[in-house]
């Protein structure tokens, strides 16, 4: 039967269907509205993440400690670029253009990770941002490597290798510096303290207290929810963290030999919604940055307009 003379419902339940039998959908595919834009909202988010997460640690370029540093710390900014671009990429399939999705960044309609707006007033947290906030993405990732829409589940393939490896270079990083002198010790776990609760939250609002929890699961854009996922993270990370004397700052922190998971005091959440609307400590100098770049790179757009209009005109 021809798509457009079936019904709500069976089309749905065709939908449905697909998804519980483990295949993607594409593009041009049957989807209901409340799915597009779900994935609009979170591949939005996730791109505008990437982007603004190359300020806190594109910031120490110009200060990184030797050539080599310097050099991967540059890598990986680049990576975290290409991953917005993919990103927004994938977002247009769903029919919303990067103009549009960038317009709602820059006017503050957008969310991003709320990770981005805490300072890196060291070198140690551009580690800790590799070790912790690359490890907690690689989390999420793998398991949206899985999600049912095609591009999303793809894109995800190259970003989680480029992570995996920016988890490395924090670890790395860090590692010198814990075995270093005392100072730079203390400057690794002051930095830890700094980036542990803001990394916790990262994975999203508690279960209980998700809006959008129940549609991603039934629709398999998300395979886990956001609090399996912390607990996946906690238990991945603190026996590496410990393994070089670096300490989560909680005093609740233990391993449960009867569930095999480490406990872990919550995050503040209402910390997570105060910063993602707007006042947290860096909110602010991070809009005033991207807006900066926005304007500044306005004439490359121009230009590429331009040349593409002279490519697509017809010949006279
Ligand atoms: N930050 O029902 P919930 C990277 C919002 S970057 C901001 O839990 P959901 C990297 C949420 O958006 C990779 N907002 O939502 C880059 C929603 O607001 P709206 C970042 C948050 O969607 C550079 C409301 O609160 N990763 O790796 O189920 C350098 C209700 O929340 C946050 C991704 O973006 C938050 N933490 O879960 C280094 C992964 N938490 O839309 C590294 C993809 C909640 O109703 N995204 N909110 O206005 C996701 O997995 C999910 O969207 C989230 C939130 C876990 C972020």
């Amino acid at each position: 039967m021809d798509v457009r003379e079936r019904t709500y419902e069976e089309k749905i339940t065709e939908f449905e269907a697909r998804i519980a039998r483990g295949e993607k959908i594409e593009p041009g595919d049957w989807m209901p509205d409340e799915y597009r834009k779900q994935l609009i909202r979170m591949i939005g988010q996730h791109a505008h993440s990437e982007i603004v997460g190359m300020l806190p640690e594109g910031k120490w370029i110009p200060h990184a400690p030797g050539f080599r540093r310097k050099l991967t710390l540059i890598a990986k900014v680049q990576d975290e670029a290409g991953h917005g671009q993919l990103l927004y990429r994938a977002a247009e399939t769903l029919g919303k253009s990067r103009e549009e999705m960038l317009e709602e960044l820059l006017e503050g309609k957008a969310k991003y990770s709320n990770v981005f707006n805490y300072p890196t007033p060291t070198w140690a947290d551009v580690g800790m941002i590799g070790w912790l906030v690359d490890g907690a993405a690689v989390v999420n990732q793998r398991m949206i490597a899985k999600s049912s829409y095609g591009p999303y589940a793809r894109a995800m393939k190259r970003i989680c290798f480029e992570e995996s490896f920016h988890i490395k270079q924090g670890q790395d990083l860090l590692i010198k510096m814990v075995y270093g002198t005392e100072e730079q010790k203390q400057m690794a776990q002051d930095a830890l303290n700094r980036w542990w609760h803001p990394t916790l939250m990262m994975l999203g609002m508690p279960d209980s207290d998700s809006p959008h929890l129940e549609k991603l699961k039934r629709w398999g854009v998300k395979v886990k929810t956001n609090d399996e996922l912390r607990q996946e993270f906690i238990d991945l990370v603190v026996p590496q963290l410990k393994s070089v004397g670096l300490n989560p700052p909680d005093d609740n922190l233990y391993y449960d030999e009867k569930t095999g998971h480490w406990h872990f005091t919550e995050p503040d959440y209402n910390e997570l919604k105060r910063v993602i609307k707007g006042d947290g400590p860096c909110n602010k100098e991070r809009m005033e940055a991207r807006r900066k770049a926005h304007e500044e790179g306005r004439w490359v757009r121009q230009a590429l307009a331009v040349a593409k209009h002279k490519r697509e005109a017809p010949a006279v």
